[in-house]
């Protein structure tokens, strides 16, 4: 067994350490879990899978409550053996995303900073009922230094009854002090959050506990799953020329400082090439205020273009995660964790004034974001934290190729199949083709911009033929549409496999 007693500083601790199978039986079934854990980042392994063997042998189910996407030893492992019940705020996992999608497994999909107040508030059918939390160290007062990712660990830890923690031997100590943890407290009691600049600090660099609730300590070295990121294609570099050219224009009007405002940018590949794109870019002093720290942060902050970086995790790819490691001292200065309701909180988004940048499944000729219903029914992955920076940047953009499927689908389509953000909530679109700022205008006006700047050249005489008959038919209405067609771009795809006519 890997010996973690020099991580675990209170000596009267060590009779907790034991097994992650003994750990795993105090977990009943029907049980709250609330999980450390935002993108394959800080997730604890070897208890969960430990508890997926003991599911296998003893058939139950419980809830489990994350930061956001975690790893595969925690979401596939308990999926695989059909131990989750119910599952929240949002997931990546492909054995997760079958289980949703065939009924087994009930998910509510939250806007990300809601879930540990709502946890708090008792609006999940009751409290955590065991914490499992992964750990850097614990404290010679018993309280918890986070490894990769904060997430909502450390509301879980307060609420919960019990608390198992996983002391990681593959996260670096160097990790501790990059975090800054801050639990609100609740309506009629809470305050402003007392954030004005993203490198504030107001909370502690662990997540408070206390010895008498750690029921179980485990050891693991097992890392975090990172995932390579996708190579940034013509499409993605091309959106990314497309925004920079936007800002400048800003900076140029007078509509934003020379150093830009804090950036928060969503994951993926589109995500990170954009952020990327800022390296080549003549900006230089920006601040970060986001969830996820991906590679492109890294590349800014080599090029000595990124002043400080706030997010909730450190999500790198394999290749990022070597030079996080390597470079872990100068990362640190630059870098800090905060719990998700604090990364993004909506308050601080709108005080701070941020540039959202977030990705789209598909968006309408009206300006409404689908982010998470593919065709409408099949889950993705979840609104993550796209809504709590969207509705509240200084500026909102969306993203998406225009085009998906191998160019079967067009993603303007006339109405979303699903609204995830709505028209009210977003400034500009960007697609590989062009730029629609919609700030200011009217449905009819919006939609003439985003046909003729966004739409794929195969799909625009569709989209302006959908547009003039609704115009026609409802005499010019504020917002034009033929219901009964308005969804004929993806039924006319279920039918025959392309949106295009044939
Ligand atoms: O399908 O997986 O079957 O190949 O959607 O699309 O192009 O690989 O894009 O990985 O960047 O994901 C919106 C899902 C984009 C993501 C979404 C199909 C496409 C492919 C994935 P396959 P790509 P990405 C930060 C903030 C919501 C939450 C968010 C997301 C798959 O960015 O989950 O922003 N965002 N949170 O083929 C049908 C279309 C399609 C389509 C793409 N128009 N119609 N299918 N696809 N467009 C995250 C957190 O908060 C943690």
């Amino acid at each position: 067994m890997i010996d973690i007693r020099d991580r675990v500083r209170n000596a009267a601790l060590h009779a907790k350490i034991t097994t992650a199978e003994q750990a795993a039986e105090l977990i009943k079934p029907g049980m709250n879990l609330g999980v450390s854990g935002f993108t394959p980042a800080g997730y604890p392994k070897c208890v969960p899978l430990a508890l997926a063997e003991r599911i296998k042998k003893e058939n139950f189910k419980i809830n489990l409550w994350t930061g956001a996407s975690v790893g595969d030893e925690l979401d596939g492992a308990l999926a695989r053996v059909g131990g989750i019940a119910r599952r929240l705020p949002y997931q990546t996992n492909k054995d997760i995303q079958k289980a949703v999608n065939n009924g087994s497994i009930e998910y509510t999909d939250l806007h990300l900073s809601h879930v540990a107040q709502m946890s708090r508030y008792g609006f999940f059918g009751g409290k955590v009922d065991v914490a499992i939390i992964e750990a850097c160290a614990i404290t010679e007062e018993g309280h918890i230094v986070p490894t990769t990712s904060l997430g909502n660990s450390a509301s879980f830890v307060q609420s919960a009854d019990l608390v198992i923690v996983e002391v990681n031997t593959s996260q670096p100590l160097a990790l501790e002090g990059m975090h800054d943890v801050y639990v609100p407290l609740d309506p009629p009691h809470r305050l402003p959050v007392p954030i004005v600049n993203v490198d504030d600090r107001i909370g502690t660099p662990y997540i408070v506990c206390g010895p008498e609730k750690i029921a179980a300590i485990v050891a693991c070295d097992i890392p975090d799953g990172v995932r390579p990121l996708g190579a940034i294609d013509d499409d993605a570099r091309a959106m990314s020329a497309h925004l920079i050219d936007f800002l400048n224009k800003e900076v140029a009007a007078g509509r934003m400082p020379k150093n830009l405002l804090p950036l928060q940018s969503g994951v993926g590949s589109v995500a990170n090439a954009v952020i990327s794109g800022l390296v080549d870019s003549p900006y230089e002093n920006l601040t970060v205020f986001t969830e996820v720290i991906q590679d492109g942060m890294f590349d800014l902050i080599d090029a000595g273009k990124l002043a400080f970086a706030s997010g909730t995790s450190l999500t790198p790819s394999p290749d990022g995660l070597k030079r996080l490691y390597a470079n872990i001292d100068e990362y640190r200065k630059k870098i800090v964790l905060r719990p998700q309701e604090i990364a993004n909180s909506p308050e601080t988004a709108r005080r701070l004034g941020i540039i959202a940048m977030n990705t789209a499944i598909e968006f309408d000729i009206y300006g409404h974001v689908n982010s998470t219903h593919v065709m409408g029914t099949r889950m993705m992955n979840g609104i993550g934290g796209s809504g709590d920076f969207a509705r509240n940047g200084y500026l909102t953009f969306f993203f998406t190729n225009s085009v998906a499927k191998g160019g079967d689908i067009s993603s303007i389509v006339p109405m979303c199949s699903h609204i995830d953000h709505t028209e009210h909530d977003v400034d500009v679109f960007i697609t590989e083709q062009g730029v629609a700022d919609v700030r200011g205008l009217s449905p009819r006006e919006r939609a003439k911009v985003i046909i003729e700047n966004c739409a794929h050249p195969d799909y625009k005489p569709m989209l302006r033929d959908y547009y003039e008959r609704a115009v026609a038919a409802t005499k010019n209405a504020h917002t034009p549409h033929i219901l009964s067609e308005a969804l004929s771009f993806h039924t006319r795809f279920q039918e025959t496999g392309s949106m295009k006519i044939k």
